[in-house]
């Protein structure tokens, strides 16, 4: 289902671009539009969820998972690491209510990163 005023829900109907990075039935990878890291991808299922919090399907999560894991395959990240962040809700400081992970890498992290 998708919700009108979404931003990330107009990204996956084409009527906002996006830099493409993977994309399967039910999940899309893009470029974040402001890099906290060399590799910054934002992965999000096509289906609308809120955040994490959004009692969010098992199957959908695998889904978000497994293309995480594939896009740091894809940018290379596998062998030094990289990180999945799922910022949910306000004391997170999620900006964008679609649920989405992070794909972070490319260069050492600390605590002070994102
Ligand atoms: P969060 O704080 O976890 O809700 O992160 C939302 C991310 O979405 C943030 O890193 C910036 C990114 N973002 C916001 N608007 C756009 C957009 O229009 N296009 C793209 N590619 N990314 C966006």
């Amino acid at each position: 289902m998708s919700h009108d005023d979404c931003l990330f829900c107009k990204i996956i109907a084409g009527e906002i671009p996006c830099k493409k990075v993977y994309e399967s039935n039910s999940v899309l990878a893009f470029e974040d539009i402001s890099p906290q890291m060399p590799v910054h991808v934002l992965v999000i299922p096509k289906t609308h969820y809120d955040s994490l919090a959004d009692s969010v399907p098992p199957a959908v999560l695998g889904d978000v998972f497994s293309a995480a894991a594939h896009v740091a395959e894809m940018k290379g990240l596998t062998k030094r690491g990289f990180r999945v962040i799922a910022n949910t809700n306000d004391d997170a400081q999620q900006t964008v209510h679609h649920l989405h992970v992070h794909v972070l890498g490319g260069a050492p992290m600390n605590s002070g990163n994102p």
